[in-house]
């Protein structure tokens, strides 16, 4: 049985358990605080690792060029998902009129400013920074580590190459254990999200229901504004032709969606990439780390979270704590990994940042498998958009090398 259906499971018989025992089901929510430290314990090293893998894919004298081009739009393009989910909920209020059981609302520690959040994405630290489970010095630490051994890997030094070859290796091999552990991890989930379900709507009634069928309908309308809208502005800048590039991909849109995974997508994705004409080159470059790094849906859903959480606990975010929050959402989907139920690991990492209470994460997961496939199905297309803007600045700057070295030799 998936993973996502498990998921639903836990969901279904917790809203089961809520009706039946009402406020007595408070007894389940250890099950539930159980799940969120096994995902709080397991972000930091998902994150350096798999970043730091997702670096060593690419070839450095590629990256390069086609890196200086494609990293700055996944950036900007997930920074913009950010900003569409923050204003979609503030107009949509998924979290307006819910509050969390006494139990677990919580003092929010205080919202790093938005300089500050910037300059503490370089630790003074690393040790330190680590320990406090500082998401944004892990993904620049884990990126500026990751380049280095790129860099080893293809030295005319034997020696360097050997050690960074070893570490590589090395690398490989622990993000594979993570991930072993993530996997028991989701293996849980299923229990751990009946506990929270129970526990919270037992306790809170229909108001929870009505506020997650918002943050549904939220997630849907706003990755629907970015491929819809947002998108096509962009492949239209770069004279691309929105509907026929959108036919060619569908096969890759739909997988994303009902896996829910843009890695398990990718085969498909890069097959899509071949018939919307993007050269071979870009797209084996750029498809691989934009599964691990692009995710503009999730970092949507991140925009969407922050106001339903701000919401739901009363609190007002004001424009500058807001763009810290953009920064944040931004760096944590880049951290985000691109398998099934990423994001809540990806949403405990902002809550934790923005300081939020993370049980409102958990109380997502219910309908995490409801909401995760529109956000991969957002992040699939991201990633095909970024792929074909840059193969497009590809083809234009080698047909003006082609008509400079043209024009050159007619004026010999
Ligand atoms: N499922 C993730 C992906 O594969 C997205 C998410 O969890 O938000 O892209």
């Amino acid at each position: 049985m998936s993973f996502m259906v498990k998921m639903t499971g836990g969901f279904l018989i917790g809203i089961f358990l809520a009706l039946v025992l009402g406020e007595h089901s408070s007894f389940l929510s250890p099950l539930g605080t159980l799940f969120l430290n096994l995902l709080k314990m397991v972000v930091i090293p998902l994150v350096l690792f798999s970043l730091m893998v997702a670096v060593n894919h690419s070839n450095p004298k590629e990256l390069g060029r086609i890196g200086l081009k494609i990293f700055p739009f996944y950036i900007v393009s997930t920074g913009i998902a950010v900003v569409v989910g923050i204003i979609l909920a503030k107009m949509t209020n998924p979290g307006a009129g819910f509050s969390l059981p006494t139990a677990v609302t919580m003092d929010a520690p205080a919202r790093p400013s938005f300089i500050d959040t910037l300059l503490n994405m370089v630790p003074s630290n690393i040790f330190n920074a680590f320990a406090q489970g500082d998401i944004l010095a892990v993904v620049f630490v884990a990126v500026i580590s990751g380049l280095a051994i790129l860099f080893m890997r293809h030295s005319a030094d034997e020696k360097q190459q050997e050690m960074g070859d070893f570490l590589f290796r090395l690398l490989e091999a622990c993000n594979e254990v993570v991930s072993k552990i993530l996997n028991g991890i989701l293996l849980y989930a299923p229990i751990g999200v009946l506990g929270i379900t129970a526990n919270t709507f037992g306790t809170q009634g229909l108001d929870v229901v009505i506020a997650l069928g918002k943050f549904i309908g939220t997630s849907y309308l706003g990755v629907i504004i970015l491929v819809g809208v947002v998108f096509p502005i962009m492949l239209k800048l770069f004279g691309v032709k929105v509907i026929h590039f959108y036919k060619n991909i569908k096969e890759a849109a739909f997988t994303s969606f009902v896996t829910s995974s843009s890695l398990s997508t990718l085969p498909i994705t890069i097959k899509c990439a071949e018939k919307a004409g993007i050269g071979e080159r870009v797209a084996k470059l750029t498809l691989p780390i934009g599964a691990t790094v692009n995710m503009n849906g999730t970092a949507l859903r991140f925009g969407v979270a922050v106001i339903f959480a701000a919401e739901i606990m009363g609190m007002s975010l004001s424009i500058p704590e807001l763009a810290t929050i953009v920064i944040i959402g931004t760096m944590a989907a880049i951290g985000t990994a691109g398998v099934p139920g990423a994001g809540l690991i990806g949403m405990s990492i902002v809550f934790t940042q923005a300081g939020l209470p993370i049980e409102i994460v958990a109380l997502t997961a219910g309908i995490n498998i409801l909401v995760d496939m529109i956000f991969t199905f957002g992040n699939v297309v991201g990633d095909l958009v970024g792929a074909k803007i840059v193969d497009q600045t590809e083809k234009r700057s080698n047909s003006e090398d082609l008509t400079d070295a043209n024009f050159g030799h007619q004026n010999e």
